[in-house]
């Protein structure tokens, strides 16, 4: 029998045809043979008494690579960056029960509200034992209910394998996101007679959209004056699409913050990430005019649209896999449900046919973008204090970069510096914590990243902040002996939220860290030291930091210079505020004007 939290009952295997057993098996081996027959490269975790059999039968596989990390967040968060980077991979943990999923959980939320395909398979307390208080012993699936798409409790040998692939598939289909599957530790240690196991069968790809959909589309989008696009992670497998679609409308793109990678940053017509006011000028101008949108693979959340402002017009078209993202913030006039990897190619094929010349907007769109990233890019330039300008560490960062090398985000200042002045430049290059935005991210999933792509470059933006959390994980990249770039953001404070403290507050508080000696933590691990105090030194230490031939990962201390705000934080500040009640509203001017005048 087969418990599960959420909707059906036992499945029964159905999959076609089988492979013969025949004879004992242990469940240990069972869970292995089934992650082998998935797109299992390596698993995350630290093992414990109700894993070390399942950990054991990993070690002597072939196709996948158990893979020890400092903490069972570090893991998920790698595990995610897997699924993330790893064309058609599926990141997976093996974790003990109750505390390892407890830990594990910033990394299984994460996924869940990105949409990323995660595989969770922990330990359970044994069940043929009369005893309770047992080690770990807690209901997971009650646990884990609201950040997985389902959970399992396996109780019979025979439904391991099943249970795993329909694991896979509700993990890959639809909105993906993460699983999870309990395997009692006693099947796992224990075996018992199989006859039978299935073949695993890819499910069948999602349905296209119907004509009458795509014709509605095609008309808003032809009878367009000012036509935009706004590209989500929904969108980051046709890329070449959109860029076709984009092409054929003179349309400007704006990417979300995890979609930033949808659309290359340095094609005329991609602007910015979101289109608020919060949104470089590029974008904000470029859809100030906007008639018609056409929104692929996005849920319109809180961080692209700047708080909810951006303006959506009435003739909004929304390709979203998702049913309930569609219409949800800002109603659409044609709503699509459908996978972008179906439904953008049959968009494309229609305007091609039905659209008419617009290369005179194109130009138009085109010139006007070019002006404003090159007058934006000229007001960071002139920022000039002794620290490291934001501006010239990217631009430094990227002359050394392959177009294919990948960047690991946090959540900080960092984060929207990085998407504001770095471009990327493919589709999966850039991967951030974005709609559950947990901090700790970055440095794990560049692991995940590095082993999903190993000989691809991977560096990794963090806060100081952030590495405080999780900056100990950069042993594993040693153990691994994986050449990863960790560049620190160092500015002695949780600057995203002392940023936000400054006006309302006009005082920070528990946002200021101590002095991080970050040099000490390169040695106690034992991965490379690179500082950067100053834009003089930039070129020669990112060189230094990316040298190659390294066979362990480098952290480099940079002493960032974080005086002048993004727009994004300024920007959502504002319309965070508008959305206040008048009274409340009223009540943050007047003590701000307070505190101005008292300190
Ligand atoms: C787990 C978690 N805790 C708290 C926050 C709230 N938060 C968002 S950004 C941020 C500041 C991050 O500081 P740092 O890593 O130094 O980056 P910086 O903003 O200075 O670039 C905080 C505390 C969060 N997103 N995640
Ligand atoms: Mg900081």
């Amino acid at each position: 029998m087969t418990t599960q939290t959420k909707m059906e009952s036992v499945t029964q295997a159905t999959q076609t045809p089988v492979v013969h057993i025949g004879g004992n098996r242990t469940g240990a081996w069972l869970a292995r043979y089934a992650l082998e027959q998935l797109s299992v490269s390596h698993t995350f975790g630290i093992p414990g008494v109700h894993t070390t059999e399942l950990y054991d039968e990993l070690n002597q596989s072939e196709k996948i690579t158990p893979v020890l990390c400092t903490h069972e967040c570090c893991g998920a968060f790698a595990a995610d960056a897997v699924s993330r980077t790893g064309n058609g991979k599926i990141g997976c943990l093996v974790v003990v029960p109750a505390a390892g999923v407890t830990h594990a959980m910033s990394g299984i939320g994460e996924c869940y509200l990105d949409g990323i395909p995660l595989l969770v398979i922990t330990g359970g307390p044994r069940t043929d034992l009369k005893f309770g208080y047992q080690l770990h012993g807690i209901d997971q699936q009650r646990l884990v209910d609201g950040i997985v798409k389902r959970a399992w409790k396996v109780t019979e040998h025979a439904d391991i394998v099943p249970v795993i692939f329909e694991a896979y598939k509700t993990a890959i289909t639809e909105t993906p996101g993460p699983v999870l599957v309990e395997i009692p530790v006693n099947l796992q240690l224990f075996s018992q007679h199989v006859d039978d196991v299935p073949v695993f069968t890819m499910p069948a790809p999602q349905p296209p959209a119907s004509d009458r959909d795509l014709e509605a589309a095609v008309q808003l989008l032809c009878s367009a004056r000012s036509p935009g696009i706004f590209a989500g992670w929904g969108a980051v497998d046709v890329s070449g699409s959109v860029q076709k679609i984009a092409e054929i409308l003179g349309a400007p793109v704006s990417t979300t913050l995890q979609g930033l990678s949808a659309f290359p940053g340095n094609h005329p017509l991609h602007t910015g990430m979101g289109f608020s006011r919060a949104a470089v000028p590029a974008a904000e101008n470029a859809f100030a005019e906007c008639d018609c949108l056409l929104a692929i693979g996005v849920s319109f959340g809180e961080i692209p649209t700047g708080s909810f402002g951006c303006p959506v017009p009435e003739n909004l078209i929304h390709i979203d896999i998702s049913p309930m993202a569609i219409g949800r913030n800002f109603p659409a006039k044609v709503g699509i449900v459908g996978d972008a990897r179906v439904v953008v190619p049959q968009l494309l094929t229609r305007l091609q046919t039905h659209a008419q010349d617009n290369r005179t907007r194109r130009l138009e769109v085109e010139a006007r973008i070019a002006r404003d990233k090159s007058a934006y890019r000229e007001e960071w330039r002139k920022h000039l204090t002794g620290r490291v300008n934001p501006l010239f560490f990217f631009e430094a960062l990227r002359s050394r970069l392959a177009d294919d090398a990948i960047m690991t985000v946090d959540d900080g200042n960092h984060t929207f510096l990085a998407a504001e002045l770095f471009e990327v430049r493919r589709p999966r290059t850039f991967v951030s914590p974005t709609d559950f935005n947990s901090m700790g991210y970055a440095v794990p999933a560049a692991a995940g990243a590095k082993l999903a792509n190993p000989n691809r470059r991977v560096v990794s933006i963090v806060g100081d902040g952030a590495f405080l959390m999780t900056g100990l994980d950069t042993i594993t990249a040693v153990n691994l002996g994986l050449d990863i770039a960790y560049f620190v953001f160092d500015d002695g404070e949780l600057s995203q939220i002392s940023q936000g403290q400054e006006i309302p507050y006009n005082r920070k508080s528990c946002t200021t860290l101590g002095d991080l000696k970050i040099k000490g933590i390169a040695e106690a691990v034992g991965a490379r030291y690179v500082a950067i105090e100053n834009n003089d030194q930039l070129a020669a230490a990112i060189g230094e930091a990316l040298a190659p031939g390294q066979k362990k990962p480098v952290i480099v201390d940079v002493h960032i210079d974080y005086s002048k705000r993004t727009r994004f934080t300024s920007g959502v500040v504002k319309t965070a505020m508008k959305s206040f009640p008048f009274r409340d509203k009223a009540r943050f001017v007047v003590r701000a004007l307070m505190r101005k005048v008292t300190g």
